[in-house]
């Protein structure tokens, strides 16, 4: 099924593809092409287990549809499945490895189809994008000014996801996504943004179809950017969503966990434990109270994504 997806989007497959499935059909060993150093692998999403709820609810594509991952600090991947209810549970095997070096992970979806096919991050200041199932492709230089990269989803209106970049200033910055992991110049859309230690977004929360971005300030507020859908200006001022959310260390969101079409948000607190806030699709009231999904361990990860 991939590979089919692959080729309709791009209408033609390259000499290198053709000679990989060519090898993988004639059953020959590509081990000979692996002689340099081990690069990291990310394992493809083609999963069994929950396949049908994942498709189901991509295909209402407001807000995506993924595994909640983390990186810990040997450089391991693993991934948590949505399983039904806000439920996860974790894959019986690792999903990468070699992530030692890379920061500021962020899945990312390039077809708009409500599942993510890859993922960016950032490497001694190169931002790569991998394919989920690939290896990684280098996407462009001086990414080391940022403090903080992310994708949100589309937050620029269009079909591909987009990345949004921090800088030291605390100026936020939008690159649109062209769909194949590369990315446009950079917009500025405004300063600031050091005022937070945590932005978090993966689709829509307000419930009018257009992602949104959480962010927490250094009193443990947190506040939402309802999405606008406008590449320039992606943002509308923000609202308060509620305080005390200092008990936190980390704040992601991967997308829609429970299968409703909203976004929900993760957060992890200092004793190592995971909770839920279940997106409600109301901007004045985005969340519903937290559920604890996750009881302990969770600090082992250096980064959720
Ligand atoms: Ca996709
Ligand atoms: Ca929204
Ligand atoms: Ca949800």
């Amino acid at each position: 099924m991939a590979k089919s997806s692959r080729l309709n989007r791009t209408g033609v497959l390259s000499r290198v593809t053709v000679a990989a499935i060519t090898a993988a059909l004639v059953g020959t060993t590509t081990a000979a092409t692996a002689a340099d150093a081990p690069k990291p692998t990310i394992a493809g999403v083609e999963q069994a287990s929950g396949a049908s709820a994942f498709s189901a609810a991509s295909a209402a594509a407001v807000a995506p549809v993924n595994y909640l991952n983390g990186v810990n600090s040997a450089g391991i991947i693993w991934r948590y499945e949505p399983v039904g209810g806000g439920a996860i549970q974790r894959l019986n095997t690792q999903s990468g490895s070699g992530w030692n070096y890379d920061k500021h992970f962020s899945q990312a979806d390039m077809n708009g189809n409500g599942s993510a096919d890859g993922m960016y991050t950032v490497n001694r200041g190169n931002l790569t994008y991998t394919a989920f199932g690939g290896s990684p492709r280098f996407i462009g230089g001086g990414w080391g000014i940022y403090n903080e990269v992310f994708s949100a989803a589309n937050t620029g209106g269009g079909t591909a996801d987009d990345v949004l970049a921090r800088d030291s200033a605390g100026v936020l910055w939008h690159y649109l996504g062209n769909g194949n992991g590369s990315l446009t110049q950079r917009y500025r859309i405004g300063s600031g943004w050091n005022a937070y230690t945590q932005i978090a977004g993966k689709g829509d929360v307000s419930g009018d179809g257009r992602p949104d971005v959480v962010a927490r300030d250094r009193n443990g507020v947190l506040w939402l950017y309802k999405g606008t859908g406008n590449y320039r200006t992606p943002f509308a001022s923000r609202t308060r969503v509620g305080s005390g959310w200092n008990t936190y260390n980390a704040i992601v969101s991967s997308g829609d966990l429970n299968f409703d079409g909203k976004a929900d948000l993760v957060a992890r607190d200092g004793a190592g434990a995971l909770w839920l806030y279940k997106g409600r699709g109301n901007a004045t009231t985005p969340y519903t109270g937290r559920v604890k999904i996750g009881t302990s361990g969770w600090n082992g990860f250096r980064e959720l994504f």
